[in-house]
Formats: C-alpha cells, structure tokens, sequence
C-alpha cells in the first residue's frame, strides 16, 4: 500500500506547487479534483485554506433564461477594465427549452474570457444537490486562494440547492425579467430571503419599471429592519445599467464590510459547510456499511416500520462512536 499513497502524496504536492505558482492548468485540475471528489481534494482545500477569504464573491442567481449569463459576462468585463482580475464559475443551466445554452453560455463568455486576467469555469449540473453545491463553493475557494480578486458564481436559482450557493456569497444578486409571473416566483423560490440585490434585466422589454415598483413594494413590506436590497433596471445585453450594478454590489459589501454583516455572514457560511460535510461523510460512511444495509432490510421484513428502523440505527450507530472514544 506505500506506493500507492506516496503517489497520492505526491501528486497532491506537485498540483499545490504548480497552483502556487499560478499555473492556470493547476487551477483547472484542482477545480476538477474537488468537482470529482478526487480522495486528496479534501486535503488539497485544507491546504490552500490560508489564502481564502481575500476575494470578493459575487453569487448571480435567478430563473432559467433571465440574462445570468450575459450580466455576469458584463460585471467580468466591468471589472477586468477596471484592473481587477476575475475568476467565474457558472453552474451549467438547465433550462430544458434551451438545450444548447451550455453551448450559448460559453459563446457569450468567449467574450470575457479574451480578456485578460478573466478566468471562466463551468461545472456540470449532476451528482447530488448538495454534492453540487459543496463542489461550486469549493470552486470559489480555488479561485479564491488563486488569487482572483473578484469572483462570480453564476446558479439558475430554482431549487434549495442553488440558493444555498448564493447564499455562499459574499452578495447575491436575483436577477428577474418583466416575464410574466417573476415576482411571485421570486417570492415562492425564497429568492427574496437570499437577495442583496435585485436586477430586473431586460428593461428593454415591457413591465420592467412595473415589476422594479413591486418589488421594492414587498421589500418594504418584509425587510423593514435589514438592509434593503436595491432594485435596479438593466439591459445586459445591450451592456446598459451594468456598470451600475457593478457600483451597487461594491456600495453594498462595503455597507456590510463596515457593519460587521460580511464577517458573519462568512462565518454562517463555513459552518453550514461543516454541517454539510458532515453529514456527506456521515452519510457515504455509513450507509455503505453492509451491515446496517442488511440489518435494516431484516427490521423491514420483520414488519418494523421506516420510522422506527431508522431511529434503532441511529442509536445504535451512536453507541458505537461512544464505545470508541466518541467523536475525535
Ligand atoms: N431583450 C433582452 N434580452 C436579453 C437581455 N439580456 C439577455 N438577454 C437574452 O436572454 C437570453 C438568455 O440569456 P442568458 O444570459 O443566457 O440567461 P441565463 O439566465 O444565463 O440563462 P440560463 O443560464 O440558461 O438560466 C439570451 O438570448 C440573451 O441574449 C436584455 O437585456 N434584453
Ligand atoms: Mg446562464
């Protein structure tokens, strides 16, 4: 078993040597690593540990086909002009009408990615929901300890999962479309809860300034004490109002740099990624045991119901950490 391990080891120092060094491919391996849960990518995330937390995250979130894409190329290409390096990770979207948006996406990215110092990565959208999400934070992470001063994290914000990656950011943006109906799927999503910052994109098209009044409307109405979410009209793909959402992102990490909000905020966001890790490795650990596969099948066949097999195991699984020591 020496050759093996000392393979592992060594192949997880010469990618960390290469990763410092600011080999790009290293960053596109590493990135790969934990997207495919190498077994060193945990180790690899806890050496590159010390060097998160100096980029600035910016998570885009909102329904399939509301113009993600096209404003987060604009704010790469907003902050590259400016001097910023900026590194991105799109969740590939999903919409089923679109078929090849993954195709469109990396046409519309081809853009900033010509530009220098702009880093765009996408990953795919498969495996379990929270494997996904642990794996895009984990990107962030890459691309923060990369060095890249601004990174985005592009989800299509239908499900839990995806809001919980904008919530893994140092701001969230929704963005919505005068389509008809986005409001209330605002609302249904959560979307209002995660939101710092609301763009209604494609101002071009009719209902944007109605759809901007209800919001601000409902933010009124919920969000009295924290800070409000401002609410701004946007033509990405025309590149109109991008600039100014970039200015609204910076206005707002700097409210919540000086009010202590950031500093919480990624302190809440570590530990629901300790809660999650938990329980994935709680999880592949455990039920991967044939023995409590077997003993839960035999509970079944013996008329046990779900409820109770499931509360037998997990005591029983307890005594056996207690047996051991405990939790190290
Ligand atoms: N009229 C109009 N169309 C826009 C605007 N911004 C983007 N679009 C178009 O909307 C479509 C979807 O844009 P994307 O940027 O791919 O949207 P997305 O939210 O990233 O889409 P998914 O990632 O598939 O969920 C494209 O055809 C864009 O050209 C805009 O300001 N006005
Ligand atoms: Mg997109």
């Amino acid at each position: 078993m020496t050759a093996p391990l000392t393979a592992a080891t060594s192949a997880l120092e010469d990618l960390l040597a290469e990763f410092r060094a600011g080999k790009v491919g290293a960053l596109a391996r590493a990135i790969s690593w934990v997207e495919n849960r190498h077994p060193q990518s945990g180790a690899l995330l806890d050496a590159v540990y010390p060097q998160v937390g100096r980029a600035w995250r910016t998570g885009v979130t909102g329904p399939p086909g509301a113009g993600k894409s096209t404003l987060v190329d604009g704010l790469a290409r907003h902050w590259g002009a400016a001097g910023r390096s900026v590194g991105l990770v799109a969740v590939d979207p999903t919409s089923p009408f679109s078929g090849g948006a993954l195709l469109g996406d990396r046409v519309r990215m081809d853009r900033a990615l010509s530009q220098t110092g702009v880093y765009v990565r996408s990953m795919a959208n498969r495996g379990s929901l929270g494997g996904l999400s642990l794996a895009a934070v984990a990107a962030a992470d890459l691309l923060d300890a990369f060095g890249f001063q601004e990174v985005l994290l592009e989800t299509v914000g239908v499900g839990q999962a995806e809001i919980d990656v904008a919530a893994a950011a140092d701001t969230t943006v929704v963005v919505l479309t005068p389509a008809s109906g986005d409001s209330v799927q605002a609302m249904k999503a959560g979307l209002m809860e995660v939101a710092d910052l609301f763009v209604v994109n494609k101002a071009d098209t009719p209902g944007a300034e109605r759809l901007q009044t209800e919001l601000e409307d409902m933010l009124g109405l919920r969000r009295a004490a924290a800070p409000r979410p401002e609410v701004l009209l946007c033509r990405a793909l025309a590149d109109q109002g991008v600039a100014e959402v970039a200015q609204a992102i910076e206005r707002r990490r700097a409210a919540d740099q000086a009010s202590g909000r950031l500093e919480a905020r990624r302190r809440a966001r570590d530990l629901a990624r300790v809660r999650r890790l938990v329980v994935e490795g709680l999880r592949a650990e455990l039920w991967h045991e044939q023995e409590i596969q077997e003993a839960a099948a035999r509970a079944l066949a013996h008329g046990e119901r779900p409820d109770e097999v499931a509360r037998k195991l997990v005591r029983s699984i307890l005594e056996g950490i207690q047996r051991n020591g405990g939790p190290a």
